[in-house]
């Protein structure tokens, strides 16, 4: 089991309580399909994706960004148990979605980014540090029911 010191827990949840979920969730899935175009071929049902002004202003990659954020939300509500949390997820993007999970790696460095760019100064290495290790730790738990 995942080992989370009583400061990487405050340090992670005081941020997120000032985290604006749906802004945060959307940017980062932007950000995502903007940096790592392949990953656009999962979401070719939410319209038009040509180009990052049209990725950034897409109703669907917000609404979509923020759902998965939500799951961030709840992993963080409960840090000891995120394999469990994301027990139903990882089935569902291994045996319908066929996502490779080195995506959900790549979706944990931008959360990092997007966060490091809204918090400037108040995200410290020691946040950096524990959201890295928070974003490792769900995309192993989304890998886990892959076989
Ligand atoms: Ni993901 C659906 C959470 C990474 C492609 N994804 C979801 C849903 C949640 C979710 C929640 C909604 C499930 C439902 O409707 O029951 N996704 C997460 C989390 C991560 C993640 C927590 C990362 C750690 N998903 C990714 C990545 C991709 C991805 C990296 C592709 C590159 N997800 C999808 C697709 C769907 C999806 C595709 C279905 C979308 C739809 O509505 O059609």
């Amino acid at each position: 089991m995942v080992h989370w010191t009583a400061e990487e827990k405050q340090i992670i949840q005081s941020i997120w309580s000032r985290v604006d979920v749906p802004a945060v969730g959307g940017d980062v899935l932007a950000n995502l399909l903007v940096v790592y175009p392949w990953t656009q071929r999962f979401f070719s049902h939410f319209g038009n994706l040509s180009g990052s002004t049209a990725i950034c202003g897409n109703p669907m990659v917000k609404a979509h960004g923020k759902k998965v954020l939500l799951s961030f939300s709840d992993a963080i509500k409960d840090m000891d148990n995120i394999k469990e949390t994301f027990s139903k997820l990882s089935e569902l993007h291994c045996n319908k979605l066929h996502v490779d999970p080195e995506n959900f790696r790549l979706l944990g460095d931008i959360l990092v980014i997007v966060l490091a760019n809204d918090f400037k100064k108040d995200f410290t290495p020691a946040a950096q540090a524990a959201f890295q290790k928070l974003g490792a730790v769900v995309a192993h738990a989304m890998g886990r029911q892959y076989h």
